[in-house]
């Protein structure tokens, strides 16, 4: 699945690019029955502490994880994934040949749950030595709406600077741009349909709110490196033995 002259364009300018039925739904159903599983060993296995950070029932007031670290390394059904044709032509289409998996999230919004995220770069978690080489690609294992807590994005940011994050004393995991920066950048939302992937390079800013709605809005992101990258100042304590290289 090759980019067009405009979706090239497009990127290049607002710094995120929509493609629709990447996967099929039914793929995306399998995938969904697969973080279920996960999620459901991993809630099992937490400690209290761990508790009071990964899980987020929403008004049902039932267990749910607000996320999961690495698929493609825990499930071999995402790493299957990652290494799909289509994706990683489209992948490559937007940071050039020879890329890997640098590290992957599930992201759970349940009915009437999941918090916002606030904005943030990727680019300052990862500190990479080009800023151009890393894209994420966040696949919608569900359709994602605004009523659902779909992302939005600050249409070219990815052509500003990459700014120092902040974060909450008690969170110090949630990196964020500070407020008096986030609030000068207009943000637009990305509705995605179930089996559409979003891209956005890693300068982009982004959030997502929380989800209003009564459906689930789950999606997996793989944060795409070019192999040459190397990553010079990282945020946070990313593991570089769970890189997957996938062409
Ligand atoms: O799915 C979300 O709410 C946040 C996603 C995100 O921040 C990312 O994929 O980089």
């Amino acid at each position: 699945m090759a980019l067009d002259d405009i979706q090239r364009m497009i990127y290049r300018h607002a710094g995120h690019l929509t493609v629709r039925d990447v996967f099929a739904p039914e793929r995306m159903d399998a995938a969904i029955d697969d973080i279920t599983a996960w999620s459901q060993e991993t809630l099992e296995a937490l400690s209290e502490e761990e508790r009071a950070w990964y899980v987020d029932g929403g008004v049902t007031g039932a267990e749910v994880l607000r996320k999961l670290d690495n698929p493609h390394n825990e499930r071999p059904f995402f790493a299957e994934l990652a290494r799909d044709p289509a994706l990683v032509e489209l992948v490559e289409g937007f940071i050039g040949p020879g890329v890997s998996v640098y590290f992957s999230q599930i992201f759970f919004k349940p009915p009437h749950g999941g918090g916002p995220k606030p904005v943030h770069q990727d680019n300052y978690y990862f500190g990479p030595s080009d800023l151009e080489g890393v894209v994420t690609a966040w696949i919608a294992l569900d359709d994602a709406t605004l009523e659902n807590g779909c992302l939005y994005f600050g249409d070219g940011s990815n052509q500003g600077p990459v700014y120092g994050h902040v974060a909450p004393e008690d969170e110090p995991y949630n990196l964020q741009v500070p407020e008096g920066i986030a609030v000068l950048q207009p943000m637009s939302p990305a509705p995605v349909s179930k089996g559409g992937v979003s891209f956005h390079h890693g300068n982009t800013f982004h959030r997502s709110s929380d989800n209003q709605s009564d459906r689930w809005r789950r999606a997996c992101a793989f944060h795409f490196v070019r192999n040459d990258v190397r990553f010079v100042e990282p945020a946070l304590p990313y593991d570089h033995d769970l890189v997957m290289q996938v062409s």
